[in-house]
């Protein structure tokens, strides 16, 4: 039989790029503290996670591009909320913050994991950072972990 690959959830020495946006600020400071512990409990060090904040998830991929080209990290998480209005704007927004991160992530060495809320509603958005239906800062830090760990196995 061929081999299995799978990557552990281990911090290691990693360095973690949190790009932020500060747009709905409050949502988006509960996913960065859930993905800081989240890898503090695998063994990351406070020096090991920078947090860098931009105006708006709009903003997420460009920043990314450039830590991730910047070799200083060995991961990049963006974290952001996206809520809808009464405007087609949310769609554009959520569109675009989806692909151009997507796009950066096919280019960059490091996995760029996308940490973005799309909700409907602000009590949705609560609900998925940190409350009753979860952390997805803390999410995309597992997944973080995992990918780093893969990449060295592959
Ligand atoms: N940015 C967000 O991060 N979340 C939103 O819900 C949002 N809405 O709805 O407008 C939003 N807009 C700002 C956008 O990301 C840019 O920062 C702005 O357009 C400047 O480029």
């Amino acid at each position: 039989m061929g081999r299995m690959l799978s990557g552990k959830l281990v911090a290691g020495e990693t360095r973690f790029a949190l790009v932020a946006s500060r747009f709905n600020e409050f949502i988006v400071s509960r996913l960065i503290e859930g993905a800081q512990d989240e890898l503090s409990r695998h063994g990351a060090s406070d020096e090991a996670v920078d947090v860098i904040w931009v105006p708006g998830a709009l903003e997420l991929a460009m920043v990314a591009q450039r830590v991730a080209r910047s070799k200083q990290y060995g991961a990049v998480l963006c974290l952001g909320a996206v809520i809808r209005g009464g405007t087609p704007h949310f769609d554009y927004v959520a569109g675009q913050t989806a692909r151009g991160i997507a796009q950066v992530a096919l280019q960059a060495d490091v996995p760029v994991v996308f940490g973005v809320l799309t909700t409907d509603t602000i009590e949705q958005a609560v609900e998925r950072a940190g409350t009753k239906a979860g952390n997805r800062g803390a999410d995309a830090a597992r997944a973080a972990m995992e990918l780093v760990n893969l990449y060295q196995q592959i």
